[in-house]
């Protein structure tokens, strides 16, 4: 059998780093793996002995702490099975680094996670019919609240006359996003958002059906893995091609993209604890605010704020921090 530190090396570029968990936790599982598709209750999880099907235990099957359930982009512990057909298991989900979730649809209170372990969300809406600033600035928002960095992609800028007016239009809501107009369809737009990406990293793709989410995972994997189907002529929808969320490895292993189905529309979840580690160097400050209660917006003595506008990256995250607590208290 490997050891153990052949065996990280092998996961590395799946996205495993050893230093986030417990060495004991890791010497109990012998077979770890990274849940690349989910199909109701059955996984595939990419493991360094290859693909494995997975499924839940009984236990977890009734679980009604959902949020506990394993998804895709989660690493999990397989147990081991005797014959090569059976399925594996999932003996355990290890700790998230991070998990992108949404408000559940009908209830304004409940949690609904999506993928797990992200490094960055790519936010890509099209240059088409599709384009509107509202959702763009909620989608970013859905990535700030779970304490991600956000990075824009704007499809069909082979199809489109005015990205100049579109990029200056966007200006005010990026608050430091970077963003990229792109065809899906030309490899040569996508090497500048794919800097982003790095072995090991991982990135989400979240946006409206239709904008070019699979068809870019099929160009960066030169194949047809995704499906893709046409948006309709008339207002550029897309038909809700991709029902199911995977995780796809770069050629060359220059990192992951999860594709994930069309969403009608941006559900923030704020997720307190992730939005304050990921501003905490801006709150570093916040005891010598004038006020005590001070909520670093507009407040007189913010010096939080003052800080903040020293720099342009400090100043573009307070202006993410300050844009959340904003659409947060709107809802
Ligand atoms: N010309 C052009 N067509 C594009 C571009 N991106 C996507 N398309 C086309 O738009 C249609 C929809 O693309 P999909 O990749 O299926 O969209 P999706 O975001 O994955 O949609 P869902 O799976 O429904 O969420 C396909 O016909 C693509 O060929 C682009 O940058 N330029
Ligand atoms: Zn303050």
């Amino acid at each position: 059998m490997t050891n153990q530190r052949d065996l990280f090396t092998s996961l590395a570029p799946l996205g495993f780093d050893a230093e986030h968990y417990d060495s004991k936790l890791l010497v109990q599982y012998p077979l770890i793996g990274r849940i690349t598709r989910q199909d109701r209750q059955r996984f595939s999880v990419m493991t360094a002995d290859g693909l494995k099907r997975a499924s839940l235990t009984q236990g977890q099957r009734f679980d009604k702490n959902r949020g506990t359930l394993p998804i895709v982009g989660d690493w999990v512990a397989l147990a081991q099975t005797t014959k090569d057909d059976e399925l594996h298991p999932i003996q355990t989900v290890l700790p998230r680094v991070s998990v992108l979730s949404r408000r559940a649809s009908g209830d304004a209170n409940l949690e609904q996670t999506l993928v797990a372990n992200l490094d960055l969300i790519f936010v890509v809406s099209g240059l088409d019919q599709n384009f509107n600033i509202n959702r763009i600035e909620r989608f970013l928002a859905m990535a700030w609240s779970c304490g991600l960095p956000a990075v824009l992609l704007l499809s069909k800028v082979d199809q489109c006359t005015d990205v100049d007016t579109k990029l200056a239009q966007l200006k005010p809501i990026l608050r430091g996003t970077p963003v990229y107009p792109v065809n899906m369809l030309d490899p040569t737009t996508l090497f500048q958002p794919l800097a982003h990406l790095s072995t090991g990293r991982c990135a989400a793709m979240i946006g409206s059906s239709g904008v070019g989410k699979s068809t870019m995972l099929n160009q960066l994997l030169g194949s047809n893995h995704m499906a893709t189907q046409p948006v309709r002529a008339f207002d550029d929808k897309g038909r809700h091609t991709t029902t199911h969320r995977e995780l796809c490895l770069l050629p060359d292993a220059k990192g992951l993209i999860i594709d994930t189905p069309g969403m009608r529309e941006a559900q923030i979840w704020f997720q307190e604890a992730r939005i304050q580690a990921r501003y905490a160097e801006l709150l570093r400050v916040e005891e010598q605010c004038r006020f005590s209660d001070c909520l670093h917006l507009d407040d007189p003595g913010c010096s939080v704020r003052a800080q903040a506008m020293r720099q342009k990256d400090t100043a573009d995250l307070w202006q993410q921090y300050r844009r959340l607590i904003e659409l947060h208290d709107a809802t």
